[in-house]
């Protein structure tokens, strides 16, 4: 197998390119699509502070590191979620790496912070951990964004992981989600601009781009992600991949051509119904309290579980 670049042994092998590269074309090649995907929806524009999701993870990292190389400062904020050892570690990874590109990492804790962990979050909400985790993820990376005076977090989210979503919001027709299911959601009041430069390169790619560079990351899955449908979605993208390689990539941006727009308008109606959340102020659409100050309540007074005495 040989690079189809410069026709040196090639090292890893892109079915849906119908190409395979050597190391420095391989990397050549992430450069250049991340490249073209922050120009193709105008991620950034000169002058912004960047901050980076960052969870110890390959994609994470990968994205740190490959918006260094392009000459793009970012900040990095990791958010201990309070799941044990693999939290702990998840944590080393993330220090190690802004230590070692010499990169501010700002660090958030749930439980040393907020009072509660995702396990702890599960348990009170008798929910899926990923739904506790989520939000609050989704909360406090916006909130710490809009407090330091960054102009847009940028997260790990790739190929796979943004086909997984669509899939899963076709199956059940959420309007709503699809219309904001894009690499580029722009500031709106209370929200910070989100990109996801990772969004033409796969999983497998984010994994060989981090061994390549030496780059040290969690490999460990997240103990709770028993309950996490996208894996079951990603299972059946993979084996459609593999019978027909592009259909990932087919799938998301055709969507992203000519579906997204007709979703617009269902967005743009949820939007419109926001208010401030009258714990933290950020917006949300219950007219009270917004889902992670709800989740905090719930943690700190978890409903008694029901006893059956037998009579
Ligand atoms: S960290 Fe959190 Fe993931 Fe673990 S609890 Fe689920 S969402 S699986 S990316
Ligand atoms: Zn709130």
């Amino acid at each position: 197998m040989k690079c189809r670049r410069c026709k040196a042994p090639a090292v890893i092998e892109i079915p849906r390119h119908n190409a395979a590269f050597c190391r420095e074309c391989f990397l050549r090649h992430c450069r250049e699509q991340v490249r073209r995907a922050i120009d193709e929806h105008r991620m950034f524009v000169p002058g912004d502070r960047v901050l980076v999701a960052v969870s110890g993870g390959k994609d994470s990292l990968a994205l740190w590191h490959l918006l260094t190389e392009l000459g793009i400062d970012a900040d990095g904020l990791y958010l201990g979620l309070g799941i044990g050892e693999y939290s702990d570690e998840s944590g080393r990874y993330a220090r190690d790496f802004a230590a070692r590109v010499g990169a501010g990492l700002h660090e958030v804790d749930l439980p040393t912070d907020y009072g509660y962990d995702v396990p702890g979050a599960a348990r009170a909400t008798r929910r899926s951990p990923c739904g506790a985790c989520g939000l609050s993820k989704r909360h406090l990376f916006n909130g710490f964004a809009l407090e330091h005076g960054y102009d847009v977090v940028a997260t790990g989210h790739n190929l796979d992981d943004e086909a997984a979503v669509l899939l899963g919001n076709v199956l059940r027709w959420e309007t709503g989600y699809l219309g904001r299911q894009h690499p580029v959601l722009p500031a709106t009041d209370g929200f910070v601009k989100k990109v996801k430069p990772l969004v033409r390169l796969g999983e497998r790619e984010m994994a060989a781009y981090c061994v390549l560079n030496g780059i040290d990351y969690q490999i460990e899955e997240c103990p709770m992600a028993d309950g996490n449908r996208h894996l079951g979605l990603k299972t059946t993208l993979n084996a459609l991949e593999e019978q027909s390689p592009g259909t990932k990539a087919a799938f998301l941006f055709g969507f992203l051509a000519r579906g997204h727009g007709r979703f617009a308008d269902a967005s743009d109606a949820e939007r419109e119904t926001l208010a401030p959340c009258s714990g933290c102020g950020g917006p949300t659409s219950t007219g009270g309290l917004c889902a992670f100050c709800s989740l905090r309540v719930r943690v700190s007074n978890p409903q008694p579980v029901a006893l059956r005495t037998g009579r």
